[in-house]
């Protein structure tokens, strides 16, 4: 089979690494060979920068700063890790990529649509997932998701956990209208409701793009964004 990217997006606390942990159990019990990974990070290069960015240290620099070295992450992410894995037919499965960059830093972050067009395109260099997952909940839900967890995460929120909830819900309907422009891609699923039910609604969802892998056995189907 070749190999199949697919990544998950939505708000803080949306999930997203729990269904990816569901999800890689249950291709691995089907035999697949699965690949779980992050952004920022998922490479030693990138995950150098992750620490820059989460740690808030990078924001007195402004959001261009900020957007350009979530790209350069990305860049050596897709380069080191993704590429290979895919080229081995593995199922990468990616817990945010290139839309939370278009919300965060496009959207909310306000940057001009061809500053992250460019950036994409140079970070990306044509690895576009196969399928983009989308969960999709309240801002308020996921946020105070992320700070019920126990652990070191949940007593020292990151740059963006600590911003206001009304940023939180407009990233929110970034991602909704971004999944609406780009519905062949971007399937958005119900976030508020228990894990294995979104399991479900999300296996629905993959089980068509594996197969199609395994009867094409053609090339990675990502496309080249203009
Ligand atoms: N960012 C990232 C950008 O600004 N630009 C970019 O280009 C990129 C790539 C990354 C930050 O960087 C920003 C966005 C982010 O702010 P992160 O630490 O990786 O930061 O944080 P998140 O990606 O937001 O991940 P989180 O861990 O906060 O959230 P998840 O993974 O969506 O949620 P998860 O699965 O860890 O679940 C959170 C809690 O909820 C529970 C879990 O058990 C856990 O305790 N939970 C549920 N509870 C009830 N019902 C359910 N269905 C539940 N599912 C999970």
């Amino acid at each position: 089979m070749k190999g199949r990217f697919i990544t998950f997006e939505g708000g803080e606390g949306a999930g997203k690494s729990t269904q990816i942990q569901y999800l890689a159990e249950a291709l691995r019990t089907h035999g697949y060979d699965v690949v779980m990974t992050r952004e920022p990070g998922g490479s030693p290069g990138a995950e150098a920068v992750r620490h820059v960015l989460l740690s808030g240290a990078a924001e007195e620099f402004g959001v261009r700063m900020e957007a350009i070295l979530f790209a350069a992450a990305r860049s050596d992410h897709v380069e080191e890790l993704i590429r290979p894995a895919i080229e081995a037919g593995k199922v990468v499965l990616c817990d945010r990529f290139m839309d939370s960059s278009r919300v965060y830093q496009g959207v909310t972050g306000n940057l001009e649509p061809e500053f992250v067009t460019a950036l994409e395109r140079v970070a990306v260099n044509g690895m576009v997932p196969d399928l983009t997952i989308i969960l999709d909940l309240p801002a308020e839900v996921g946020l105070a998701r992320a700070k019920a967890r126990s652990g070191e995460k949940a007593a020292n929120p990151d740059r963006y956990e600590k911003e206001d909830p009304t940023i939180h819900e407009k990233r929110r309907e970034a991602f909704l209208e971004l999944a609406a422009r780009e519905p062949d891609r971007c399937k958005v699923v119900n976030g508020n409701q228990p894990a294995d039910a979104i399991a479900q609604a999300i296996e629905k969802l993959v089980n068509p793009v594996l197969a199609e892998a395994q009867s094409m056995g053609s090339d990675h189907a990502g496309t080249q964004q203009s």
